[in-house]
């Protein structure tokens, strides 16, 4: 369908985001369309000054300088953006730095050229040593896990993510060979797999649903189809594909 001109302020209005699945999503879009809207009011007042000042200035005298009218929006700008920037590193932080629940379910997110890999702890909780020397994904073990670790043994490992509706998520990322970005829109997840760092990304989904998983770093040039699926699970359905993956049913 065609979008009218004058349909284009109705646009910015209901700005169309990914649809929101996850329990940290709305502050992130009320944040962004916050920015929006005074990004695009101080656009809007520029113009009408710098239109006022090309109409009046030829019946003005001399220019003359004030403090007030020189420094005072500037303050204020500078207090806007500044609690606008805390604003958002709150928010981001949220997902990182102020720690996962303690009773999140621990999912390792591996990126490699150009596949994700997903492993659950199994029922010890403890997910086994790995080893860059075993890789071998030919041989059924993509992220190297050491057989002489006794905690690896109950490990699964998929080729999608399978997560619970409504349970906190703790995710740790890792890449095996170059940088790779894991970006889930519908979970408004963003961050880069870097070699040798886990890193650790929290969240709870709440819409069950399947969702694309996208790498965002250009790392070689199978990119284009390094994807993988997020497919959110209500809990009782959840437990049911672990048990069968953990029985071996479905490899
Ligand atoms: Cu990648």
């Amino acid at each position: 369908m065609a979008i009218r001109p004058y349909a284009a302020p109705l646009l910015v209005l209901r700005w169309p985001l990914p649809a929101d699945a996850s329990a940290h999503g709305p502050a992130l879009d009320q944040h962004l369309i916050l920015n929006l809207w005074i990004a695009g009011a101080l656009l809007a007042l520029v113009h009408i000054i710098l239109l006022i000042g090309l109409l009046s200035r030829r019946r003005a005298g001399e220019p003359q300088r004030s403090w007030v009218v020189e420094y005072l929006p500037l303050s204020f700008l500078v207090l806007l953006f500044s609690g606008l920037a805390i604003q958002a590193e709150i928010l981001w932080a949220a997902t990182r730095y102020t720690g996962a629940d303690p009773a999140a379910l621990q999912v390792e997110v591996t990126g490699m050229q150009f596949a994700w890999y997903f492993r659950y702890p199994g029922p010890d909780a403890a997910f086994g040593r790995t080893d860059p020397k075993l890789v071998a994904p030919g041989e059924g073990n993509p992220v190297g896990i050491d057989p002489s670790d006794p905690r690896g043994a109950d490990d699964i490992v998929a080729s999608e993510l399978v997560l619970p509706a409504g349970r906190a998520i703790d995710l740790r990322l890792r890449a095996q060979d170059v940088i790779h970005g894991f970006a889930v829109p519908e979970m408004r997840l963003k961050q880069n797999a870097v070699p040798g760092e886990t890193i650790h990304l929290h969240f709870t989904p709440t819409t069950p649903g399947t969702y694309a998983i996208l790498c965002t770093q250009r790392c070689g040039s199978g990119h284009y189809r390094m994807q993988a699926n997020l497919r959110v699970l209500k809990a009782a359905d959840f437990t049911a594909w672990l048990a069968s993956k953990q029985a071996g049913a479905t490899p």
